[in-house]
C-alpha cells in the first residue's frame, strides 16, 4: 500500500491515523508519508521517495538512523530475552553512565518516555517540598502531563488554565505559566507565591516552539530565585540532554538544577525516559520514600542496550564539536539563501539543533514566536519536501541534526533550499 492508502486505512482505527498528533501534518497540510526504512540521515518511504531528514525522530537519532553499533547491541540483547520485570546489569550500567555524564545526576530512575520523566519530577518535587504550586513557561512542552498541559490564565501570575480537554481546572490552577526570559515576571510571581511553590520546570533551551535561547542570565536567575524560596529547579533536558553538550544545558550553562528529565538520545531510538538529580530528593522515591513511581518496562534490557551504546559512543567519539560545525554549515547556508531572496528569517541555533522563525525580529519568548509567519514556514516546508528534504511538519518545532548529516549532503541540501527560496517565495 502507498502512504495515501495507509493513511486512509489508519484513520479508521487510529485517531487521526497517527500515534502522535504532530505526525498527521495538520499544521502544514497534505498527507503524511509512511516510512518503510530509515538509514543515516535519510528516510525511505513506502512510496519509493527518499527524504533528507531534519527531524531525526525528534531527537533520538543523534548518530543517525539505524546506526550499526546500536542495532547490533539491540539484536544481541534480544537473544537473552526482551523484558525481565526484574533488575538486570544493563540498568546499573546505564545509571552509571548517566550519573557520570549529567552534572546534577547523583541518582537516576529510568522511565519509558519523556512524559513519564517530567511527570515524575513534578510529583517528586511536590512530595519532597510538601508544596503544590508549580511554574512552567509559555511555549515549553514537557510531554502530555496533566499539570503541564496548562496555558497562562487571565491572571498569568496566578492561575493556569487547562491547555487540553480533560485537564481539571482545579489541577491546572496550581500551575502558573510565565514568559520565558522574563525575569521581572519571575520575581513578581515568587514575591507572591514563592513559599507555596514546589518547583519551576523549564526546557533550558525551549525547542517546542522553534528554538529559544536564554538571555541576560535567565537560567542563572532561575537558579538564584528558586534557591531563595526553597523551590526546586527542574531542567527538562529531554531534547537538550547529550545533544547540545555531553552534559546537556546544565553543563553548557553552568547552572545546576535539582532534578532533570531526560529522554530521546538515552534510548537510542527505543522507548526510554529518565529523571535524575540530588540524592536527598531522589531518595524520596519508592521503595525508599513516600513518593510513588513505577513502570513495567522501566530499564528494559533492549532499551538499555540501545541507550548505553549511544552514550558510550558519545564518550568515545566526543562528537559535539563536529555536530556544532554541521549545524553552523547548514544554518549559515539557509540564512544566506533567505537573505538573497529578501525573506525575513531568524535562525537561532545551538549544537545539533536550530529553529526557523519567518520573522523580521529576534524571538526570545513564546509571544514573539507566535508572531512569526506560519504561512511562510508552510511554503518552506512544502517546497523542501517536494524536493526531498524533510523538516518538522509544524512551524513550532525545531530542526535536528545527526552525526550522519555529512558536509557533502548538507551542501547539497543548501542548494535545494536555495532553489526553494528562489522558486517558492
Ligand atoms: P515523550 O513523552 O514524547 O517521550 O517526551 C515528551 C517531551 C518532554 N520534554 C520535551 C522537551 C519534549 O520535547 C518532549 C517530546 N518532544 C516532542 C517533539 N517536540 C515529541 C514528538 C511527538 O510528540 O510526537
Amino acid at each position: 500500500m502507498n502512504s495515501e492508502e495507509l493513511f486512509e486505512k489508519s484513520k479508521a482505527i487510529i485517531p487521526g491515523g497517527v500515534n502522535s498528533p504532530v505526525r498527521a501534518f495538520k499544521s502544514v497540510g497534505g498527507t503524511p508519508f509512511f516510512v518503510r526504512r530509515a538509514d543515516g540521515a535519510k528516510l525511505y518511504t513506502v512510496d519509493g521517495n527518499t527524504y533528507f531528514d531534519f527531524v531525526c525522530t525528534w531527537g533520538p537519532a543523534l548518530f543517525g538512523h539505524n546506526n550499526p553499533r546500536i542495532r547490533e547491541a539491540v539484536v544481541k540483547a534480544a537473544e537473552s530475552g526482551t523484558s525481565f520485570g526484574a533488575p538486570c546489569q544493563a540498568e546499573y550500567e546505564m545509571a552509571r553512565l548517566i550519573t557520570d555524564m549529567v552534572p546534577c545526576a547523583q541518582m537516576v530512575r529510568m522511565t519509558n518516555s519523556g512524559t513519564e520523566a517530567t511527570m515524575s519530577c513534578v510529583r517528586l518535587a511536590r512530595g519532597f517540598t510538601g508544596r503544590d504550586r508549580i511554574v512552567k513557561f509559555a511555549g515549553c512542552y514537557h510531554g502530555h502531563v496533566d499539570s503541564l498541559l496548562v496555558k497562562a490564565g487571565s491572571g498569568a501570575l496566578t492561575f493556569g488554565n487547562p491547555d487540553s480537554a480533560g485537564v481539571p481546572q482545579d489541577l491546572a490552577k496550581l500551575t502558573s505559566v510565565l514568559e520565558y526570559n522574563d525575569i521581572p515576571a519571575l520575581e513578581e510571581y515568587f514575591s507572591k507565591f514563592g513559599g507555596e511553590t514546589a518547583a519551576v520546570i523549564v526546557e533550558p533551551y525551549p525547542a517546542n516552539a522553534g528554538l529559544m535561547l536564554p538571555q541576560n542570565g535567565f537560567l542563572k536567575e532561575l537558579r538564584r530565585i528558586t534557591k531563595e524560596y526553597g523551590a526546586l529547579l527542574i531542567f527538562d533536558e529531554v531534547i537538550t540532554g547529550f545533544r547540545i553538550a555531553e552534559g546537556g544545558a546544565q553543563q553548557k550553562e553552568g547552572v545546576m538544577p535539582d532534578l532533570c528529565a531526560l529522554g530521546k538520545i538515552i534510548g537510542g531510538g527505543l522507548p526510554v525516559g529518565a529523571f535524575a538529580g540530588r540524592r536527598d530528593i531522589m531518595e524520596f522515591l519508592a521503595p525508599l520514600g513516600p513518593v510513588y513511581q513505577a513502570g513495567t518496562l522501566s530499564g528494559n534490557p533492549l532499551a538499555m542496550a540501545a541507550g548505553k551504546t549511544a552514550l558510550e559512543m558519545i564518550l568515545e567519539d566526543k562528537p559535539h564539536a563536529r555536530l556544532q560545525k554541521s549545524t553552523d554549515l547548514i544554518t549559515e547556508a539557509i540564512s544566506a539563501c533567505a537573505k538573497e531572496r529578501g525573506v525575513a528569517l531568524q535562525i537561532p541555533k545551538t549544537c545539533g539543533l536550530f529553529g526557523l522563525y519567518f520573522s523580521e525580529d529576534r524571538v526570545d519568548n513564546f509571544s514573539q514566536a507566535m508572531k512569526s509567519s506560519a504561512k511562510n514556514y508552510k511554503k518552506f516546508f512544502k517546497g523542501c519536501l517536494k524536493r526531498g528534504v524533510y523538516f518538522a511538519p509544524s512551524p513550532y518545532e525545531s530542526c535536528f541534526l545527526s552525526l550522519s548529516h555529512d558536509d557533502a549532503e548538507l551542501e547539497n541540501c543548501a542548494e535545494i533550499i536555495g532553489e526553494v527560496f528562489r522558486k517558492e517565495f
